[in-house]
């Protein structure tokens, strides 16, 4: 089974993403170093914000099929450089998380991960009021187990 790594900014919503996709609604802690958690890989949102890690990201994502690229629809920056899904060797997807926030703006964070994902799936979602997570959870599957 290929694995899924999860990239994106600090406080971007990748922990919480992954304990929706798992059923758990405990609060993610802060994630520290890298995660493995069965299927899914969770990456610390340093790795994607500082050029220092990048390539310890690239090394990791030798163990996953998929690279999904998270943007949190209340920022208004773009955490990852301009293409940068090209430098893995995964399939990329992207996804805006914090949908239901009110702040959040889904158009503007679909701009930015179109900058760096080019032209991969992008999935909505909010781990709070659980939309998008199904639709995110059964494509995920397919694509591993495909
Ligand atoms: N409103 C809202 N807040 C969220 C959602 N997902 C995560 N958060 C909050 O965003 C913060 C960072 O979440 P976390 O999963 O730790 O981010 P990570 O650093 O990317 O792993 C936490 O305070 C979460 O409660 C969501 O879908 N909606
Ligand atoms: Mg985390």
């Amino acid at each position: 089974m290929k694995r899924v790594m999860i990239i994106g900014a600090v406080e971007a919503g990748k922990s919480t993403l992954i304990r929706a996709l798992f059923n758990d609604d405990q609060p993610a802690r802060k994630t520290q170093t890298l995660e493995f958690h069965d299927w899914i890989i969770d990456t610390p949102g340093e790795y994607s914000e500082n050029p220092l890690y990048y390539r310890t990201l690239m090394a990791t994502s030798l163990e996953a099929g998929i690279l999904v690229m998270v943007q949190d629809a209340t920022r208004d920056r773009n955490y990852f450089p301009p293409g940068f899904s090209q430098g893995f060797p995964n399939t990329p997807l992207g996804v805006i998380t914090k949908i239901d926030h009110p702040e959040a703006n889904v158009e503007r964070a679909i701009g930015f991960l179109r900058e760096s994902l080019g032209e991969g799936e992008i999935f909505l979602t909010s781990a709070a009021d659980k939309r998008g997570i199904a639709e995110l959870r059964e494509s995920l599957l397919l694509k591993i187990s495909g």
